[in-house]
């Protein structure tokens, strides 16, 4: 795979790097960073840790963030990487145009529909305005196995890890209605991840690529979870307490790579 090189370079888009890796059969990575707990030794880890080289984005952002300035983690971030960094927002709060896109996220497994649209209504303008490439992503929360943050602060009821069925037809709405990536959510800190044969039912019913992310804590799951149809794995978490992991991340990215 090519290497992007953004924040100044605005010229190849996000969404086009995502498209064309994931036709081409090639895994990729995002590290999530809760700015409520980046400390600049935490980035430092990250971004010197060995197989660094192998993570494709760094999304920024959470369901509630308190303390921690989305501004400021971005900043310290892009003085230490070049990497796509992308907004996983909470809420409109979370809008900065220090990233370089954002997930224009719907909940679309919910019903919310403050969630649903609501939201985007009010940061139509200020998204218009930021600059940042928006990525149009149809997010579906799986259940995980106990309630996560996003879930509470959501109200919204996760789909069952047993109803493959329900996950692909709300997938297929969310291409429908253009979505232009899949999201399947199991939360941060999940007790596991979104089950395979749930994954594999989504990836075999739309064509847009499929992120996977909450609850993976080891490089099987990791594999699993790529295996079953995830064009990209989301990990939070485990990088927070172990940030060695990033190096089985990488081994479970690398057993896919096509030669
Ligand atoms: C959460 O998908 C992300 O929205 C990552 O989850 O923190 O459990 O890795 P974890």
């Amino acid at each position: 795979p090519q290497n992007y090189s953004f924040h100044n370079t605005k010229t190849i888009s996000i969404l086009h790097k995502i498209s064309s890796l994931a036709a081409a059969h090639q895994k990729m990575i995002a590290v999530l960073i809760d700015p409520d707990k980046a400390s600049d030794n935490q980035l430092d880890t990250l971004v010197f840790n060995p197989s660094f080289n192998q993570v494709d984005f760094i999304f920024v952002g959470g369901s509630l963030v308190t303390d921690g300035s989305i501004k400021t983690c971005l900043e310290r971030l892009k003085k230490r990487t070049t990497k796509p960094l992308i907004i996983f927002p909470g809420s409109p709060n979370q809008i900065d145009n220090a990233a370089d896109a954002i997930l224009l996220l719907s909940l679309i497994s919910g019903r919310n529909s403050d969630l649903l649209i609501g939201r985007h209504v009010e940061s139509a303008h200020k998204l218009k305005r930021s600059g940042l490439e928006l990525l149009s992503t149809g997010y579906i929360l799986v259940d995980g196995g106990r309630t996560t943050t996003v879930s509470y602060i959501s109200g919204t009821t996760p789909i069952p890890n047993d109803k493959p069925g329900i996950a692909a037809a709300t997938a297929l709405a969310g291409t429908q209605l253009g979505h232009q990536l899949i999201y399947l959510d199991c939360g941060s800190g999940a007790s596991h991840h979104a089950s395979p044969k749930l994954i594999a039912a989504v990836k075999n019913e739309i064509d847009v690529p499929v992120i996977v992310g909450g609850g993976i804590t080891s490089q099987a799951d990791a594999e699993a979870v790529f295996l079953a149809g995830a064009d990209v794995v989301v990990v939070g978490n485990k990088l927070e307490e172990d940030p060695g992991f990033l190096g089985e991340l990488t081994k479970a990215k690398e057993a896919f790579m096509v030669l």
